[in-house]
C-alpha cells in the first residue's frame, strides 16, 4: 500500500443492544474485558483451569524466543480425554455429542459415551496399524461423523493430523502428504454431495502413485459404491475397528506436543502448513467457544456449518464444542439438496439454538428469497454467528431479521487458521451490536490497527490489523519452515504479527474488517478496500452478491471493476448497471464508483466460500486465467469470462 492508509468510507449508524435475558445470564461479562486487561496471562492460566490436566502447568508463557511460543509448557494432558472421556466422567455419558444428519436424510445421535468407545476403538486400531505419537496421519473425509471420530483418535495416540479439504484434487492432496510426510491416510469409499454419491478414495489412490511414505490407508465405508483396492495397504476401518477395544487409556501428552497441521486454503501463494498444538489451542478453542456463542452445554444444540477440512470445522466442530461438553449437528451435505430450506429444516428438526456460518452462505439465502426460511419454525435459535469473510451489513441485517427472528445477537467473529481461535468478535450479553463490525479483541487478545510506520492509527482511520501480544492459540511455527514462518507474519511490522488484513477503527475505537490488503485498490492515490465498494453494492435491492478488484488503469493508477449477482427476478439493463454506479457514489462518495460493473451468474470461491479476486482481477485485466486449483468449481472462470463478452458496458 502507499502512504495513504485506508480510506474510511462507510457509515453505519444501526445499533443493537444484547438481548436483556441473555445479558442477564451471559457465560462473558464486562468484567472479563477488565480482569484481562489488568493481568492478561493470568487470565489465560484462569482459562486454562477450564481443562483437565494430567500435570497442572506452572508457567502460562514463554516468550523468550520470539516468535516462538510456548504455552503452559511444563503441563500435561490429553485433548481427546478432554473432549470425551471427562464427560463421561462426569456423568454424561448420555448426552448426545453430535447428531449427524446425512444427505440422503440418514441420521444418527451419538452421546459422549458412544464418542469414547469409537474414539478408543479407532485410537485402538491406528496403533495396530503402526502409528504412533509424533508420526503424522492424513485425513481426507466428507462430512461425517467418523471425520471427528478419526481425528480425536489421532490426538488421542498423540499422532498430528493433516485435515484435507475432501473437495481438493489428488495433486493437492499429494502434496500436502509430501509435506507433512503422513504415515497414514485416513479416507472414505465416498460422501452424497448434491443428491449423489461422490467418491473420494480414487483421489487418494492417485495421490499414492506420486508419494512414499504411506503405509495404510484406512477407508470409512460411507456410500457403498464400487472402489478400487490395494490389498496389504488399505484397511476397512469398520473391519479394523470392530475387533479393537473400547478400552484405551489415554497418555498425557506435553501442551506443546503437534496437535495439528492444517494447510491454509490460500487464496494466494503455495498452501502453508500452519502447525497448532494441544494446551494452549485447547484453552483458547474451549474458552472463546464457551464466551462467544455463550453455550449452555445443558441446554443448547449448536450447529457450525462449516466443513472440518477448514479450520473452523476443527475449532468449532471438533475441539470448541466437545472441550465444553456441547451438543451438535453435523450435516454432510450441499444446503440445497434436497431443496433450498434444508438448513432451516435441520434447525426444525433438531431444536438448534446457536447457529454459525458464513456471509458466502448469508448471501445465497438472500439470492433465494426470505420466503424459505419463513416456512420453518427457528425460534428455537438465539445467538448467531458469522466467519470466514467480511459480512456486509445488508448481509447482517437480513440474518437477524429472517433466520434470527430479529431477536437474536449476531457475533462477527475475526479469526485465521493461523490464530487457531477467534480474536475479535462482539459478546453476546455484552456488546451492543454494529451491523458489518467484528467490534473488539476478546479477552486477553491485544489487536490493534496500524499505518504504514506501524503507529497506531487514531479512531476513525484505516490501515494493517495487528496482533500485539502472543495468543495461546497462535500457530507456533509453518511447518518445516521457521523462516517462512518469520517472514510471512512477524516481519512487516517489527515484534507484531501481521495478519495480511486491512481494517478501520470507528470514532468508538470498534474495529471493522476491510479484507486482505492485497485486495485494496489503489485509485487516484486513495486505498479503498473492496470490502466497503462490495458492501454498497449490495446495500442496493437488486443486487444478491458482489465482488470487487483494482485492475490496471491508466489515469487514476487503479480503476474499480465489480462483478455482480443480481437478485432472484431482476435483469440486467444499461439503466440497472447506471444506477448501481450512482448509488455506490452515493454512499461512499465519487472516488468509489465503479469504472465497469459486470453482471455475472456466479463468482468464483475457495471451498471455504471466500471470493478469489485474483481471478476476478486476471479477466478485469484481460489475461489469461491463474492457478484455479483451490477453487470450488472451476466451471466458474468459464461462466464469467463468457458473460464478460457478452456483457454491455
Ligand atoms: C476462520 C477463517 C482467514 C481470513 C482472514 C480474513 C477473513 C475471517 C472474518 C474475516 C472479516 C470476519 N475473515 N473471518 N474477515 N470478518 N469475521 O476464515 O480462517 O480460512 O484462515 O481465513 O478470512 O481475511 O484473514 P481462514
Amino acid at each position: 500500500m502507499s502512504s495513504e492508509t485506508l480510506a474510511n468510507l462507510l457509515r453505519e449508524e444501526r445499533r443493537f443492544e444484547p438481548p436483556a435475558v441473555l445479558a442477564a445470564n451471559a457465560n462473558a461479562t464486562t468484567a472479563d474485558h477488565e480482569r484481562a486487561a489488568a493481568d492478561r496471562l493470568g487470565f489465560w492460566a484462569e482459562q486454562a483451569r477450564r481443562l483437565s490436566w494430567a500435570v497442572e502447568p506452572t508457567e502460562t508463557l514463554d516468550w523468550s524466543n520470539p516468535p516462538f511460543a510456548k504455552w503452559f509448557a511444563d503441563g500435561k494432558l490429553n485433548v481427546a480425554y478432554n473432549c470425551v472421556d471427562r464427560h463421561v466422567e462426569n456423568g454424561l455419558g448420555d448426552r448426545v455429542a453430535i447428531h449427524f444428519e446425512g444427505e440422503p436424510g440418514d441420521s444418527r445421535s451419538i452421546t459422549y459415551a458412544q464418542l469414547k468407545d469409537e474414539v478408543s476403538q479407532a485410537a485402538n486400531a491406528l496403533l495396530e496399524l503402526g502409528v504412533r505419537k509424533g508420526d503424522r496421519v492424513a485425513v481426507y473425509l466428507p462430512m461425517i461423523a467418523e471425520a471427528v471420530v478419526a481425528m480425536l483418535a489421532c490426538a488421542r495416540i498423540g499422532a498430528t493430523h493433516s485435515v484435507v479439504f475432501g473437495g481438493f484434487s489428488s495433486d493437492a492432496v499429494a502434496s500436502r502428504i509430501q509435506d507433512a510426510q503422513a504415515k497414514l491416510v485416513i479416507t472414505a469409499d465416498g460422501g452424497y454431495r448434491r443428491g449423489k454419491p461422490s467418491a473420494l478414495k480414487p483421489a487418494i489412490d492417485e495421490a499414492l502413485t506420486k508419494v512414499e511414505g504411506v503405509d495404510h490407508v484406512l477407508v470409512i465405508r460411507r456410500t457403498e459404491q464400487e472402489i478400487p483396492w490395494t490389498e496389504g495397504r488399505d484397511v476397512w476401518w469398520h473391519e479394523i475397528t470392530a475387533r479393537q477395544s473400547t478400552e484405551h487409556t489415554p497418555e498425557a501428552h506435553e501442551a506443546e506436543h503437534p496437535l495439528f497441521i492444517l494447510y491454509t486454503s490460500g487464496t494466494t501463494g503455495k498452501p502453508k502448513g500452519i502447525l497448532h498444538t494441544s494446551g494452549g489451542y485447547l484453552t483458547q478453542t474451549s474458552y472463546t467457544h464457551h464466551a462467544v456463542f455463550d453455550l449452555k452445554p445443558e441446554t443448547d444444540v449448536y450447529w457450525c456449518t462449516a466443513d472440518i477440512g477448514w479450520v473452523t470445522g476443527h475449532s468449532y466442530i471438533v475441539y470448541g464444542p466437545l472441550s465444553n461438553g456441547a451438543t451438535q449437528v453435523i450435516y454432510e451435505g450441499t444446503p440445497d439438496t434436497p431443496h433450498q430450506g434444508r438448513f432451516w429444516e435441520i434447525v426444525q428438526k433438531y431444536g438448534v439454538t446457536i447457529l454459525y456460518t458464513a456471509p458466502t452462505a448469508i448471501r445465497t439465502f438472500m439470492k433465494w428469497g426470505d420466503d424459505i426460511p419463513a416456512k420453518f419454525d427457528l425460534s428455537s435459535l438465539r445467538v448467531l454467528g458469522s466467519v470466514g469473510e467480511p459480512i456486509n451489513p445488508e448481509a447482517w441485517i437480513w440474518y437477524r431479521e429472517h433466520i434470527g427472528g430479529g431477536k437474536c445477537p449476531i457475533v462477527d467473529t475475526w479469526w485465521q487458521t493461523e490464530t487457531g481461535a477467534v480474536m475479535i468478535s462482539p459478546l453476546p450479553g455484552v456488546t451492543e451490536t454494529k451491523p458489518g463490525s467484528a467490534q473488539r479483541a476478546l479477552p486477553g487478545i491485544a489487536a490493534t490497527v496500524v499505518d504504514d510506520e506501524a503507529n497506531e492509527v487514531p479512531n476513525g482511520s484505516g490501515g494493517y490489523l495487528v496482533l500485539t501480544e502472543p495468543w495461546p492459540s497462535m500457530l507456533r511455527t509453518i511447518w518445516g519452515d521457521d523462516q517462512r514462518y518469520i517472514d510471512t507474519y512477524w516481519s512487516r511490522f517489527q515484534g507484531r504479527y501481521f495478519a495480511g488484513d486491512g481494517a478501520k477503527k470507528d470514532e468508538d475505537g470498534d474495529i471493522w474488517l476491510l479484507g486482505r490488503v492485497d485486495d485494496v485498490m489503489l485509485v487516484s492515490g486513495h486505498n479503498i478496500s473492496t470490502t466497503e465498494v462490495e458492501s454498497a453494492l449490495v446495500g442496493h435491492p437488486s443486487v444478491a452478491e458482489s465482488a470487487v478488484v483494482g485492475a490496471a488503469d491508466v489515469t487514476t493508477g487503479q480503476a474499480i471493476v465489480a462483478f455482480v449477482i443480481l437478485r432472484g427476478g431482476v435483469t440486467e439493463s444499461p439503466e440497472l448497471v447506471e444506477e448501481l454506479r450512482a448509488h455506490v457514489g452515493r454512499t461512499l462518495g465519487p472516488i468509489a464508483k465503479p469504472k465497469q460493473i459486470k453482471v455475472v451468474g456466479e463468482l468464483p470461491k475457495t471451498r471455504s466460500g471466500k471470493i478469489m479476486r485474483r481471478l476476478l482481477r486476471d479477466i478485469a485485466e484481460g489475461r489469461e486465467v491463474g492457478d484455479t486449483t483451490t477453487l470450488a468449481d472451476s466451471s466458474v472462470m468459464n461462466l464469467i469470462q463468457l458473460s464478460n463478452t457478452g456483457s454491455r458496458d
